[in-house]
């Protein structure tokens, strides 16, 4: 199966749910009038993708509708396709993944993703010949440093933890000078899960990251994992995280099991931040490149 079929397999779930609220639009007849124009801003909102890109998107296509004067919806729905895309942010030039060297810092809720991204990441870096170095700043319990070790192993890349325990930033500290010392083209350090609600372990992070960026020879960048089955609660998160952390991306996991792909958009486009990869599986493999057009065409069911 071709990388696109997968995604497209992947978000088959949100794709229907897309598709279900738009064919009801459609059968109210091909007119394209206000009641139109609410009702598709209120299919893009149930499937998501926020209220403000929303009510961006649906502004947009008055234009250009009535620039190009298409008559009919079927028409329009090619168009919403490209609306959809171009309404993700996108990473300005050399401010994404293909940096080299690079440390990426991975935070997020509990069990949004962040150990099992490391892994792939770390595997994928690998498979392009690239040294790669992993940090087990998730101390708070054994079981993810194990956890993130079997990663290294079926990767054969350095890990660098300490006991259960540690202080999360000292481990930081020690993966920048290990990766330093074996000159690694990608750090990755996974961090503990926590509640954005959770004030104390916010601020922990904070010191996390401030000691990361003042440590790092290399450009960090603070990514924030999110689990799209979340939905609109993701939004909260990404804000909460985004304040706390001023973020430089996310990665968007589990896009697989839910109708809720739409909250990729949503995050994107209120937050001004690019979407780095996208989660399809719990696979080594599962982790691609996010494409905004890909992802539009796989959400929306349009053919191009
Ligand atoms: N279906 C699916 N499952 C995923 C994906 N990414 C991660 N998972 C699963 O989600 C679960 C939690 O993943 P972890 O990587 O342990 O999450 P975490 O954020 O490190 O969790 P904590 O360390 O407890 O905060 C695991 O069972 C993963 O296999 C994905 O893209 N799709
Ligand atoms: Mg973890």
């Amino acid at each position: 199966m071709s990388w696109f079929d997968r995604m497209k397999a992947g978000l088959s779930k949100s794709r229907e749910k897309f598709q279900e609220s738009i064919n009801v639009l459609t059968f109210s007849g091909p007119d394209v009038d206000d009641d139109f124009w609410d009702n598709l801003e209120e299919t893009l909102i149930m499937s998501d993708m926020g209220a403000r890109a929303a009510t961006k998107i649906v502004e947009e296509m008055k234009d250009t509708t009535q620039r190009k004067a298409l008559a009919n919806a079927d028409a329009i729905m090619d168009v919403l396709c490209d609306r959809i895309a171009d309404t993700f942010t996108v990473a300005k030039d050399g401010e994404g993944l293909d940096q080299d060297p690079l440390c990426l810092l991975l935070v997020g809720v509990n069990g949004s993703g962040k150990t099992t991204t490391a892994g792939k990441m770390a595997a994928e870096a690998k498979g392009n010949g690239k040294t790669v170095v992993l940090g087990a700043a998730d101390t708070f319990r054994a079981a993810a440093i194990e956890q993130l070790e079997e990663w290294a192993r079926r990767s054969d890349v350095t890990i660098v933890e300490r006991e259960r325990g540690s202080d999360p930033a000292s481990v930081c500290y020690e993966t920048l000078e290990v990766a330093e010392r074996e000159g690694a083209d990608l750090v990755v350090v996974d961090t503990a899960g926590r509640l954005h609600t959770s004030a104390d372990l916010m601020r922990e992070l904070q010191k996390v990251t401030s000691v990361v960026r003042k440590r790092a020879a290399c450009p960090v960048m603070t990514v924030l994992v999110i689990d799209a089955t979340t939905g609109q609660n993701g939004l909260v998160q990404a804000r909460t995280f985004n304040d706390a952390l001023d973020l430089d991306g996310v990665i968007v996991t589990k896009l697989d099991g839910t109708a809720k792909g739409g909250i990729a958009l949503a995050i994107s486009y209120e937050l001004g931040l690019p979407i780095l990869k996208i989660g399809v599986g719990e696979g080594i493999e599962d982790l691609r490149d996010f494409d905004a057009h890909d992802f539009a065409r796989a959400l929306t069911g349009s053919e191009e």
